[in-house]
């Protein structure tokens, strides 16, 4: 069963998986053009780093928004075949260096929406051949029907979720998986001996306010934002304290 009462996919097919299962895989482009992405990527960070590196939380400000356009360039377009009437947030590569600090333990993404109305979706591709040594996606099937809301302050965590229990989501070049951000997702080390590049994009039904929720005391505030509020860093508290004093206060949660 659904929490969503909206569609996100245009197919009923796909939806029906993705409302059971909280992600689906589609071929979403050919392979050579996630290779020309991937060489986008390179061109833009020509060295080597370590753990598993987000664009998106990139100092350089002009650099985080070049890549962030380099991957919207190559998925909203294609993303719009298949989804229902949703709209851009923001997006990121994902670079996955060898090394164990490269470890995602299992999570859930912020909440970006009323999910009682709404799936907000990521769609993550890799742009490299991604084997089982390079770090995949894993994925806990059903889980975005039970997650709670995430935002800054609430940040979940589930250490207790082995990777052996969650779903290896193997896809081709030019495959992505669409998960519901309230999906419980991780990836283990790159153990390979190449950067593992990937791309994530996160978008949400064209009528749904943008939420971002925040625990301020007991209470669990519902700010209604704006993409530029998602295109910056927030992981650090008073950033986004900061931040936040920009955006209206639209309702609360119980916590
Ligand atoms: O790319 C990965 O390995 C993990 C990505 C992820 O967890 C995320 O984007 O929330």
């Amino acid at each position: 069963m659904s929490l969503s009462k909206r569609p996100t996919f245009k197919d009923e097919v796909l939806q029906e998986a993705f409302s059971s299962n909280g992600y689906v895989i589609i071929n979403l482009a050919e392979p050579e053009e996630m290779k020309q992405l991937a060489e986008a990527y390179k061109s833009l960070y020509p060295y080597q780093q370590e753990g598993c590196v987000f664009s998106y939380l990139d100092n350089d400000s002009g650099r985080q928004s070049q890549a962030q356009s380099l991957v919207r360039q190559m998925i909203e377009k294609k993303a719009s075949v298949f989804l229902d009437a949703y709209r851009f947030v923001n997006s990121s590569f994902v670079v996955k260096f060898p090394g164990k600090k490269g470890i995602i333990p299992p999570h859930i993404d912020y909440t970006f929406v009323d999910d009682k109305q709404y799936a907000a979706v990521a769609i993550w591709t890799p742009l490299t051949e991604t084997t089982a040594a390079a770090g995949r996606l894993y994925v806990m099937p059903g889980s975005h029907l039970y997650t709670p809301v995430c935002g800054s302050n609430l940040i979940r965590k589930y250490d207790d979720i082995q990777l052996s229990s969650m779903t290896e989501i193997e896809l081709e070049l030019g495959q992505a998986v669409c998960y519901n951000l309230r999906t419980i997702h991780a990836s283990p080390a790159n153990t390979s001996s190449t950067p593992r590049i990937a791309a994530n994009t996160v978008l949400i039904p064209e009528e749904a306010d943008l939420w971002h929720v925040s625990r301020q005391d007991q209470e669990i505030l519902i700010y209604s934002v704006d993409n530029e509020f998602y295109s910056k860093p927030h992981f650090d508290p008073a950033t986004t304290k900061e931040l936040l004093k920009k955006y209206k206060v639209i309702g609360s949660i119980e916590s």
